[in-house]
């Protein structure tokens, strides 16, 4: 069955991998599924028909026959759980990688999120300045203490699993604020993962749109 995806049609990074699509590119390349992308204007997003894929205007969407979803730990999840690759065999280790899951969505990437607020919704706001030092503060709380568990180990919880997926997806968006650099261990744990050819592939597909020019019209 063709899987579909949607993705910006152009993306504000100029497809350097932090739009959300890219994680489930690295999800699918990761388990070899072959899939096709849709691309999506600004505008499109909020039209009825994207809508009714993805209620919040947002991409990327997932399509496979008569299965339509949005977010991107559902969509991720959904690759791992259905093809080899992403998940461990022994149950009580595929817990853990679905819980390394929750943790990048539901523990680390809020305060990178907030940052992005403050930086670029709320930067004109005349409190900007003060609350910017608290929010990336905030990001280092949490690297910290994810620094401490991973210690000197390669990945979260023995091999690669689509929990190290999510949670360096969700780190790569600290590194253009300088506060990744800070640490040593996850700037190289976040490496190990861009290191992957799957994630590679998914980068250089990414890329290879967003360099292209505009479609006519
Ligand atoms: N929780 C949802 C999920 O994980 O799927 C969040 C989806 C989401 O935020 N989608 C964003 C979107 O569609 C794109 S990824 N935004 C358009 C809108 O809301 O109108 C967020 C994103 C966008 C751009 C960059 N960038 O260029 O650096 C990085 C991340």
């Amino acid at each position: 069955m063709t899987i579909t995806i949607t993705a910006f049609e152009r993306s504000p990074d100029g497809g350097k991998g932090l739009a959300r699509d890219t994680r489930v590119r690295w999800a699918l390349e990761e388990t070899g599924l072959p899939y096709e992308v849709r691309f999506v204007s600004f505008g499109a997003m909020k039209e009825p028909a994207h809508r009714r894929l993805h209620p919040f205007g947002q991409i990327p969407t997932y399509e496979e026959g008569d299965l339509a979803l949005f977010e991107t730990g559902a969509i991720v999840f959904h690759i791992a759980e259905r093809h080899a690759g992403l998940l461990p065999d022994n149950a009580d280790a595929r817990a853990r990688a679905v819980m390394w899951m929750f943790a990048a969505l539901n523990t680390v990437e809020p305060p990178i999120l907030d940052l992005q607020t403050a930086k670029f919704m709320e930067g004109d706001k005349p409190w900007a300045a003060e609350r910017l030092p608290l929010v990336k503060d905030r990001i280092r709380h949490r690297l910290r203490e994810l620094s401490v568990r991973l210690g000197d180990a390669d990945w979260l919880d023995g091999a690669f699993s689509a929990g190290d997926l999510m949670m360096v997806s969700v780190l790569l968006r600290t590194r253009s604020s300088g506060i990744l650099d800070e640490f040593p261990d996850l700037a190289a744990y976040v490496a190990r993962g861009e290191a992957r050819p799957a994630y590679k592939r998914a980068f250089a597909a990414q890329l290879a749109i967003n360099a292209s020019p505009p479609p006519a019209g």
